[in-house]
This record gives structure tokens, C-alpha cells and sequence, in this order.
């Protein structure tokens, strides 16, 4: 899943706000680089992110889906706000990524009524505050239990769970040592057999074992990617497709008997 985000303040430094052709060029890029879906999202949700207004996130959205409608890949929209997902429902997004799980009580309503794919994330608190300081008992065991109580909402608004994705939410409401945690038990995370989406592409947890900045976590996103699809991450949230791509044809060619 190669990441295009429509906004001007994104932590991974490649956002294009209000501009339509190079966003739709760069979703092109990463197609060609072998992207199997796009992930499109106008609202970041770095730690300390101001909120966007719906109206604003549906206007950089559309023109967007728009142009990219006969792409070819699957579009998967990121955004919390159920006003946002009808308006990019209706003009045909594959899937809507809600880094809040759906946590907003119009929002599985939203969803319901359409085809689309859920992907499921796991955030404690709000973008704005998450990394304070963020506590658990059991990191593992709350995700989880995040994660099947979510998947049981959905069942109640008739969404079936051959359309969900779940993912634990690398960074959102963690330390270092949290997203480490879950990052080894990433396999107890996917008992009940859902798809797991992992979004580690460039993020902190990288800087911080590295020591690198933003711009220079290259190598680490791609060796992390790696190790999620070897821990049987089904989707991986990545802003360096062609390198991914590399790395896991590798991976297939050096693993076949
Ligand atoms: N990470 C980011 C945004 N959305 N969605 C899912 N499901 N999983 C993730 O790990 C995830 C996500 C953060 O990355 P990015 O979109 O590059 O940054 P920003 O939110 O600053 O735009």
C-alpha cells in the first residue's frame, strides 16, 4: 500500500496540500513502482497534529479520486470523519482507513451501507495529545482487545468480517517500547484470522533505533517492512514502495525450495 497524503503538514515530509496534478502524478509514481493499493489521506495524524474540518478534507480528497478513478489499483481513504467517508464513498473509494478504529458513532454507519473495505487501526488518545504519555498494562492484550471489540461493533451493523483489516497502530499512543512489544507479537494480533495491516514506513520508533532523521529511514522502513511480511503483516502501509517491492521479491525468490 503506498502512502499519498494531501496535506501540508505530514511527518514523513511528502505531503502535497491543495495540489491536485503532482498528487495524482505521485499515487502514478508508486503504482508504477508496484504499489497494489494507494492509501489517500488529507488530515494528518502526526503526534500534535491539528485537526482538519471534514469540508477541507473532502476537498483535497475528490479532485483526487477523480483523476484516479480508472487507476487501476484499489483506493483506500484515511480519514476519522464519518461526513468525509460518504462524500469519498460516493465517488468510490475501495476502502476507508479510520486511524481512530471507528471510534466516532456515525462512522460504522457510514460504512455500512456501501462495499468498501474497513481497515481497523488502533490509537490511545487523539493525534494532538497521544505521545504524552501514553500507559498500558498490557500493550498487547489492549490492542487486542480494542481490535475484537471493534470487530464485534462492526458484526452489529452487518458488516462482515471478510471486508475488515486490523491493524495495531505503530506510533499512535505508544512508546518505543510499546510498538516494540507489539511489533514481536505482531502474530497474536491476527488469531482471528483477519488480514493485519502494518504502518511502520519512516515513523519514530525507526529514528529512534537508528538515530536518523526522517529523510534518511530508508533502509530501516524497508528492513522493518520485511520483518512485519515475515510475521504475516497481509498489507504494508509504505512511503518507499519501489524499495519494499525489492525487498520482498528478494525475500520470495531467496525463501522458494
Ligand atoms: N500511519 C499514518 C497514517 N495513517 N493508517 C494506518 N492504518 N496505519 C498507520 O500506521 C498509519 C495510518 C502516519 O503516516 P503518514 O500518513 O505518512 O503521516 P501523517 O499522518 O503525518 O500524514
Amino acid at each position: 500500500m503506498g502512502v499519498v497524503n494531501l496535506t501540508p503538514d505530514s511527518f514523513s515530509g511528502d505531503g502535497f496540500s491543495d495540489q491536485v496534478e503532482p498528487a495524482v502524478e505521485k499515487a502514478f509514481s508508486l503504482i508504477a513502482a508496484g504499489a497494489d493499493m494507494l492509501d489517500i489521506g488529507a488530515e494528518s495524524t502526526r503526534p500534535g497534529a491539528a485537526a482538519a474540518a471534514a469540508q477541507e478534507e473532502v476537498s483535497r480528497l475528490l479532485p483526487v479520486l477523480q483523476a484516479l478513478q480508472d487507476c487501476g489499483v484499489p483506493l483506500s481513504v484515511d480519514t476519522r470523519k464519518p461526513e468525509v467517508m460518504a462524500a469519498v464513498l460516493a465517488v468510490g473509494a475501495d476502502m476507508i482507513n479510520d486511524v481512530s478504529g471507528f471510534s466516532d458513532p456515525a462512522a460504522l454507519s457510514a460504512v455500512a451501507t456501501s462495499q468498501c473495505a474497513l481497515c481497523i487501526m488502533h490509537m490511545q488518545g487523539e493525534p494532538q495529545t497521544m505521545q504524552n504519555n501514553p500507559l498500558y498494562q498490557d500493550v498487547v492484550a489492549e490492542v487486542r482487545d480494542f481490535l475484537s471489540a471493534r470487530v464485534e461493533a462492526c458484526q452489529k451493523h452487518g458488516i462482515a468480517p471478510d471486508r475488515l483489516v486490523l491493524d495495531p497502530g505503530f506510533g499512535f499512543g505508544k512508546t518505543l517500547e510499546h510498538n516494540l512489544t507489539l511489533f514481536r507479537r505482531l502474530h497474536e494480533l491476527s488469531e482471528d484470522g483477519l488480514p493485519l495491516l502494518v504502518g511502520v514506513s519512516r515513523k519514530s520508533m525507526l529514528g529512534a533505533i537508528t538515530g536518523r532523521p526522517v529523510a534518511e529511514r530508508l533502509s530501516a522502513s524497508v528492513a522493518a517492512a520485511l520483518m512485519a511480511a515475515q510475521r504475516g503483516a497481509a498489507i504494508l502501509r509504505v512511503h518507499d514502495v519501489a524499495a519494499t517491492r525489492d525487498a520482498l521479491a528478494v525475500w520470495a525468490a531467496l525463501s522458494e525450495e
